[in-house]
């Protein structure tokens, strides 16, 4: 059976770190997209000669014509601007729309039939805006940052009881910003939900409500830290966890940025909400009951993504 393509649009921090995970997994041959000339082809080269160090076989290559992702499986987007200091992801809206644009068209011309990842923000309305502009079915294009905040959540809280990451299970959902809902009552340890653990003296809510805080602010930290960039590893590792899914029809619950038609209450929008990954895509929008807070905490989500969205269609008419 030939070997799966997965095709990165977009070559930069988080565009290499993708190449190089999905090549140590053998998911399939990469093809790295960039406008920039040099970048993809240098990236690929180097890359390639990562095989006979680490083993594995992946035929790597660098291009900046889109005809070279034709037939790819999975697509992961990371094409735009990144943060700098100062820079609230909303700030990228204008420059990275248009980008959104170009690649909508380079896929639906060039690989119509890929499961899209998106990554590049602000993501929740990238995601819709690469949607519209490709005209994929909304079950193949989704966007990531469920899983990244999910996994800042699972390490700040891993940290706080003392216990292996491998033990912790989190939700988080909402839109990926100041707006996300970091479920609390859905997060465990190994089964315990975190506010047993709380009434068993292993923390206390102010450590909690602090950790629910730092990560909803997991990205402005690390772009203060870096000054140059935003992050890059954890985006790239919770990426290739759902082209995985897809690629290995996992079938896997992961929080995503998915098109709801109904589900809690939202119709026609892209917000982060619990999905079921596998060969067909998003195979399933999951709906878990949410108390109060977290149904409030996830309309303030929605209402937020569909300002952008707004904003997003006072720049492109075709929207
Ligand atoms: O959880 C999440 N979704 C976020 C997403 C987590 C971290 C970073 N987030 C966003 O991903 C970030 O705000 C950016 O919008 C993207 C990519 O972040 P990255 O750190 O990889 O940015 P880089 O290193 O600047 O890489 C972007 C590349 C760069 O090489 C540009 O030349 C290229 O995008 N680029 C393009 N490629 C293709 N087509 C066009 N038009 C284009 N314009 C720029």
């Amino acid at each position: 059976m030939a070997r799966k393509k997965i095709a990165l649009i977009g070559a930069g921090n988080i565009g290499g770190t993708l190449a190089h995970l999905a090549a140590q997994k053998e998911l399939g041959d990469i093809v790295l997209f960039d406008v920039v000339e040099g970048v993809p082809q240098g990236k690929a080269l180097d890359l390639s000669q990562c095989g006979p160090v680490e083993g594995f076989d992946a035929k790597i290559t660098g291009t900046n014509d889109y005809k070279d992702i034709a037939g790819a499986d999975v697509i992961i987007v990371t094409a735009g601007v990144a943060r700098k200091p100062g820079m609230s992801r909303d700030d990228l809206l204008g420059i990275n729309l248009k980008v959104m644009k170009a690649v909508g068209e380079g896929i639906a011309a060039n690989a119509p039939d890929a499961f899209v990842i998106c990554i590049t923000n602000p993501l929740d309305a990238m995601v819709w805006a690469l949607r519209e502009f490709s005209g994929l079915p909304h079950n193949k294009v989704v966007g990531m940052a469920g899983v990244l905040d999910s996994a800042r959540f699972s390490t700040f809280l891993a940290w706080e009881f003392g216990v292996s990451i491998r033990d912790v299970n989190t939700f988080v959902l909402g839109g990926h910003g100041d707006t996300m809902v970091p479920v609390v009552e859905y997060s465990t340890v190994n089964g315990i939900p975190v506010p047993d653990l709380v009434k068993m003296g292993l923390s206390t809510q102010e450590r909690i409500d602090a950790i629910v805080q730092r990560t909803r602010s997991g990205g402005g930290e690390i772009v203060g830290l870096l000054k140059t960039g935003s992050a890059f590893y954890a985006p790239a590792a919770s990426g290739i966890a759902m082209a995985e899914a897809y690629l290995n029809d996992q079938k896997r619950i992961l929080p995503c940025a998915a098109y709801v038609s109904g589900e809690y209450g939202v119709e026609d929008l892209y917000v982060g909400v619990p999905v079921l990954i596998g060969a067909n895509g998003v195979e399933k929008v999951i709906e878990i009951e949410l108390d109060a807070d977290a149904k409030a905490g996830l309309q303030v989500s929605v209402d937020a993504v569909k300002e952008l969205l707004e904003a997003c269609k006072g720049i492109d008419g075709s929207l």
